[in-house]
């Protein structure tokens, strides 16, 4: 373990936050048959919305509400010292102005030309003391290329990603979608993953990086990722971070008020750093951009608490 990880090792607790164009369906697709189709940030994938339409309601997506300041306070009222967002998730739409392709907030939305929510929260991250790392999709449901040209996909990728630690300067990159099998020819493997850790380690040799840069061996990346539960005994000498939902979804579902209790989120930050691991809790905003406020009072109770206990 080196000083490089040293910060994110202390910290213990993080903030994930799914926010994308599919948070604007607010969890619901309605099929031209009139039944309804529910999931999140899946819903393009699991509903089978056509690609037409998905891009078509995309269009529309004008989070205008979204408040960098009002997150970073949320993070900071339940004692998170890091947040993680999705830059770009499996549907491929990149939430900051990229140079590679149209599919992206700046260019294909409703939402003010001159924002760039990346920005606004590594501003606000920077003045509270919370460092800013980015969640992105290695698999991503748009780009063609994905299937027909790995390669070049590839490199519209590393392009995208040069982008990101160039322009916002990330503590730390939050792979996932190594998993997927789509590409019929030629999938993630890891030789991919490790040209593309030390690519990313000479723009930035203090990046943190996951294990989803690559296959999720021991050796691969920073840190280990258990999604949706605590390893009861994590593997000695490895450092790893167990992400969870505060409700039921990853990205905002607007039926989803199924808040894990205090007791619970409790336990659950306990149970991780009892173990030297994170806890890396995630929250939904909505179509507009707000925190759903069942998501910020849950936050808030664990500040609570922790300040009465001392760790706050
Ligand atoms: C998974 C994804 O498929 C989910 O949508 C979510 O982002 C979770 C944290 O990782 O691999």
């Amino acid at each position: 373990t080196s000083s490089r990880t040293a910060w994110w090792r202390d910290a213990r607790f993080g903030m994930f936050i799914h926010f994308g164009d599919y948070s604007n369906w607010e969890g619901e697709y309605t099929r031209p048959d009139g039944t309804v189709c529910r999931d999140a940030e899946w819903i393009k994938r699991s509903c089978t919305i056509p690609m037409a339409e998905y891009e078509q309601k995309a269009a529309t997506f004008n989070p205008r509400n979204f408040d960098a300041n009002a997150v970073v306070a949320a993070a900071k009222s339940a004692g998170q010292k890091y947040i993680v967002i999705t830059s770009k998730h499996h549907d491929g739409y990149a939430m900051w102005p990229t140079r590679q392709n149209a599919w992206n907030l700046r260019d294909h939305s409703s939402f003010d030309k001159n924002r760039d929510i990346l920005a606004e929260l590594k501003k606000a991250a920077d003045a509270a003391g919370i460092k800013l790392g980015f969640y992105y999709s290695i698999w991503d449901w748009h780009d063609p290329d994905f299937v027909a040209d790995f390669a070049a996909y590839k490199q519209r990728m590393y392009a995208q990603l040069k982008e990101l630690v160039d322009g916002y300067h990330p503590a730390l990159l939050w792979f996932d979608g190594e998993w997927t099998t789509d590409n019929p020819t030629n999938n993630w493997n890891s030789q991919d993953g490790e040209a593309l850790e030390a690519y990313l380690r000479g723009l930035d040799r203090n990046l943190i990086i996951n294990n989803r840069v690559n296959k999720r061996r021991v050796s691969d990346g920073d840190y280990g990722t258990p999604e949706q539960e605590i390893p009861a005994a994590p593997v000695d000498g490895q450092l790893w971070e167990s992400c969870m939902t505060i409700n039921d979804h990853w990205g905002f579902a607007r039926y989803d008020t199924n808040w894990k209790s205090g007791p619970t989120l409790i336990r659950n930050l306990l149970a991780t750093s009892s173990r030297s691991g994170n806890y890396l809790l995630n929250i939904g905003p909505d179509g507009l951009g707000r925190v759903p406020a069942g998501a910020a009072q849950q936050l808030k109770l664990i500040g609570d608490w922790s300040g009465t206990a001392g760790q706050g």
